[in-house]
């Protein structure tokens, strides 16, 4: 995830080194509070240290917490764009079916009428929206050097958009608990130039 290959799962690295950043000046900040408040030797007034404690809580448990949610919402926001077709955009050239089954993932091309097991090919270069569904219990979707997690549930059909900039092969993981084989719900995502690709799907068409 920390090693993104895509503009989509880019955004999202960007996302978790924002948020990293961000809780290492949190965690250096409540220290030092922490430690000069073990340090400090002064004596409170009646009725100030309950005004003090007030403030501490009106800044650090409703303005903190607003401000760090609302950018985190801003950041995120622009982060989730990257992930998914919106109403009215346009839809990526090439569409891929990931269905989930206890326990492995059939890949299938509805263009080309063609399944693959375990086992996803797509062009370098293009995005891909990726429709996840599900034949029997809540399997995930996670391709992490390419983009973000989906659920796959079943009834219902869910769309992510993927993007490698080079060839190469990336791991995928099933990322919710889905029954005893769930650890090896691994699938493999094939990278391949642009025209590797077309020549491939070619040749799927009209195969059994
Ligand atoms: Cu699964």
């Amino acid at each position: 995830m920390l090693d993104p290959a895509g503009p989509s799962a880019h955004a999202i690295a960007l996302v978790w080194w924002w948020m990293f950043g961000v809780f290492c000046v949190v965690l250096v900040g409540v220290t030092v509070a922490w430690l000069l408040a073990m340090r400090s030797r002064r004596s409170w007034a009646p009725g100030d240290a309950e005004r003090a404690g007030r403030r501490w809580i009106v800044g650090g448990g409703i303005v903190l917490p607003s401000v760090a949610v609302a950018a985190l919402l801003i950041f995120g926001s622009s982060a989730g764009l990257h992930q998914l077709p919106l109403p009215g955009g346009q839809a990526a050239s090439l569409r891929i079916d990931a269905i989930g089954h206890q326990w492995w993932w059939e890949i299938h091309y509805p263009d080309a009428g063609t399944s693959l097991r375990n086992e996803m090919r797509i062009p370098v270069g293009r995005p891909v929206d990726v429709h996840t569904q599900s034949r029997d219990v809540i399997h995930s979707f996670w391709v992490p050097r390419l983009g973000g997690k989906l659920d796959a549930i079943p009834g219902r059909t869910l769309v992510v958009r993927l993007q490698a900039d080079a060839p190469g092969v990336y791991r995928g993981q099933c990322a919710e608990f889905c029954g005893l084989g769930h650890a090896h719900m691994v699938m493999t995502v094939r990278a391949m130039p642009a025209d590797d690709f077309d020549a491939w799907m070619r040749t799927q068409k009209g195969a059994p």
